[in-house]
């Protein structure tokens, strides 16, 4: 048993303990996507890859302010750029870009957003084909691992690519879509085909009522 007071070094998956931050649910089944993303890939995705960032994390502050009472939102915003805690923001990162990712998507999702959305994206874009055209160009940019995303700053809208856990809310900006383009989103599916899938998530994924939503 753990005597000593000063060890705080304790993994939560094996003290009965409960973990800081938990794996949120799936908003539909791993099919529901298919066949635009298979179950298997929502599997690998979601069981794997999303649950393995909310347990690093759960590791990671244990000990720290960061282990009760914080929302992932704020662990994000107070690692971000602090050199000793790069592990906390990339998993705290990681973990919150999948769980917004996956509300991005829903079955039969595509086609185009209701204004005052919409209107914002033509007066930014100039149509909603150009701002296609331009998501899936910044997608096809992101050299590596990463994201790209459709974000609100300062009342403007733009597209944004980041690089491997980094994210729009670490940098003031309000993110309305994002999609996955590290290579385990999609290789199952469409091996290296990444402008294949970007353009099959706006097509057949993308969920307008929920980026509409996030709108400041
Ligand atoms: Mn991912």
């Amino acid at each position: 048993m753990n005597s000593n007071p000063d060890k705080q070094k304790i993994d939560p998956a094996t003290t009965g303990q409960a973990p800081a931050f938990t794996l949120p649910a799936l908003p539909y089944s791993q099919e529901a996507l298919e066949p635009t993303l298979t179950a298997r890939t929502m599997g690998f995705h979601y069981g794997k890859h999303h649950q393995a960032y909310v347990d690093n994390l759960n590791k990671l502050v244990v000990g720290t302010p960061w282990a009760t009472g914080q929302t992932l939102e704020s662990v994000v915003k107070e690692s971000a750029g602090v050199l000793d805690k790069a592990a906390v923001f990339n998993n705290a990162a990681q973990a919150w870009n999948h769980a917004f990712f996956w509300k991005c998507m829903k079955p039969g999702g595509g086609g185009q957003p209701a204004s005052p959305l919409m209107a914002l994206i033509v007066k930014s874009f100039g149509s909603f084909e150009e701002f296609k055209k331009a998501f899936v160009t910044a997608a096809l940019a992101q050299f590596g691992s990463g994201w790209v995303w459709l974000v609100q700053d300062s009342g403007v809208l733009k597209i944004v690519k980041t690089s491997n856990a980094d994210t729009p809310i670490a940098h003031g900006q309000t993110a309305l879509l994002t999609c996955d383009v590290w290579e385990h989103a999609y290789y199952l599916d469409y091996q290296n085909r990444r402008k294949d899938f970007v353009e099959a998530f706006l097509d057949h994924l993308a969920n307008w009522e929920f980026a509409s939503a996030q709108l400041k």
